[in-house]
């Protein structure tokens, strides 16, 4: 399927400090149209749960969720997405299972990875860590700005830059080719003031 990236792809995480719902209430007040749903460490029950409720929240407003990891808690819950890692369930088949009009997007860590993805069924590709980043656990090498540059001489699929981005980032990030700035730790550095924040960025992303 074809859509727009927005320039900001917010991702929640459970160190947040706030529930889930509020800081999804927040993103979609602070302007997100694509949010991911990110915890490593939740059972599928319970992430299951949660997607559902994010998506009551979220889809009247038109805004679209991605389930990181979980094909299967996606399908069941109805997201409208999945995002794959590497050793995640092949793209091949979480395209098999969720569908034409899913949005697929897939992480990368390097040029040669990048370039083999072209050949996937996803929607977009992301390139990381493009810094180093404290919010996962094990991350790749840090590509840097030239390493968002070399992806992108690779591919011709919506780019996606993550990994310890902030704002004295963005602007480069983004001239170095990256569509959008995928973001956690940036977002909440107030997480009394989620809303302010997004917007803040989204408009430092035009
Ligand atoms: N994936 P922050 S880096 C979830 O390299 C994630 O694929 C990465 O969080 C990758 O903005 C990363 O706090 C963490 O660095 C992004």
């Amino acid at each position: 399927m074809s859509f727009a990236l927005p320039t900001v792809y917010p991702i929640t995480s459970p160190t947040i400090g706030r529930p889930l719902l509020t800081v999804v209430g927040d993103l979609i007040a602070g302007g997100a149209t694509l949010i991911q749903i990110r915890d490593k460490q939740a059972t599928a029950k319970a992430l299951y749960e949660a997607v559902g409720a994010v998506l009551a929240l979220a889809q009247p407003r038109g805004v679209r969720v991605i389930v990181n990891d979980r094909v299967d808690v996606a399908r069941a819950a109805g997201a409208d997405g999945v995002h794959l890692g590497q050793d995640d369930l092949d793209p091949v088949a979480a395209r098999h299972i969720l569908g034409p009009s899913a949005i697929i997007g897939y992480s990368t860590h390097n040029v040669a990875q990048a370039a083999a993805a072209n050949r996937l069924p996803v929607d977009y590709l992301a390139i990381g860590p493009v810094f180093e980043t404290h919010s996962k656990d094990n991350p790749d090498p840090v590509v840097g700005i030239e390493g968002v540059r070399a992806v992108r001489a690779v591919t011709n699929k919506p780019l996606v830059a993550i990994g310890g981005i902030g704002v004295p980032h963005i602007a480069d990030v983004r001239a170095a080719g990256a569509d959008a700035v995928a973001l956690i730790s940036a977002l909440y550095v107030n997480p009394d003031d989620i809303a302010g924040r997004l917007a803040a960025l989204l408009a430092m992303a035009r």
